[in-house]
């Protein structure tokens, strides 16, 4: 059984849709962000950063102590070598799996977070940020599009933990302005994956989907809220103070 700590986000949908895939027994613990359930000392002791999503794996390979894994990326990598499957074990569509998916959470995921913060959360006059942000992610979109215009999956011919990591930031862009319409090839791969029954499976239980303050645009925050997400509540869940 593993312990999935997840807050109704792009990341946490990441690795849904991977335990789906696999079809491994999962618990959902869930997280509501705004609220600062991840600021508690005891959920630092399952992820230092204190961000979702993390796992425990209560079954490890080989037996012993749980097991856990923070990092969206660290996570899929390791249940994908824990299955033996969605990540080649070698050679060059290894390297290309690792490269798009530290793409993902070294690139999109990152600049996404940035632009979604300034065009939703910052008081008015970011303008000089959401434009900056804004700028790089469609610039990063556009690199996966001409990426999917040559290829089937991100990897190649077959689908991995790359297209796992990509496809749910992607679904939700749209609340940047960036729908699917002026990208084909991303369409097309979009529809591919949507279509899995593991990943429709993933994105229609209800603990998945993310309520409206998470997605809708201009959201304007409590006080509280702020502070939890963004403030001084943020930063005492790691100095202590
Ligand atoms: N690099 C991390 C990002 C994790 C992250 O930013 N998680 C967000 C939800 S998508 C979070 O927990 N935010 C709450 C907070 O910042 O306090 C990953 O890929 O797992």
């Amino acid at each position: 059984m593993i312990d999935l700590h997840y807050s109704a986000t792009p990341n946490g949908q990441k690795i849904a849709i991977l335990l789906e895939e696999i079809d491994a027994p999962y618990h959902v613990l869930s997280y509501d962000i705004f609220n600062g359930d991840q600021l508690t000392a005891a959920f630092g002791r399952i992820n230092p950063n204190h961000k979702l999503p993390a796992i425990v794996d209560r079954d490890p390979a080989g037996g012993g102590a749980p097991v856990t894994v923070f990092e969206s990326g660290a996570i899929l990598q390791y249940l994908a070598e824990k299955s033996g499957r969605f990540l080649p074990a070698s050679g060059a569509a290894r390297a290309a799996t690792l490269s798009w998916l530290n793409w993902q959470v070294a690139g999109l995921g990152p600049m996404g977070g940035q632009a979604s913060h300034f065009l939703r959360y910052a008081p008015a006059g970011q303008d000089y940020a959401a434009h900056r942000y804004t700028k790089e992610v469609t610039r990063l979109l556009t690199v996966l599009e001409r990426r999917l215009d040559k290829s089937v999956y991100v990897a190649g011919d077959d689908y991995t933990i790359a297209d796992m990591a990509i496809w749910p930031g992607r679904a939700s862009a749209f609340v940047m302005g960036m729908g699917l319409d002026d990208w084909p090839a991303t369409r097309a791969w979009f529809e591919r994956i949507r279509e899995r029954p593991a990943v429709a499976r993933a994105m229609s239980r209800e603990d998945m989907k993310a309520p409206a303050k998470y997605i809708g645009r201009h959201q304007t925050l409590g006080e509280q809220e702020w502070s939890n997400m963004f403030g001084d509540a943020n930063h005492a869940a790691v100095t202590g103070d």
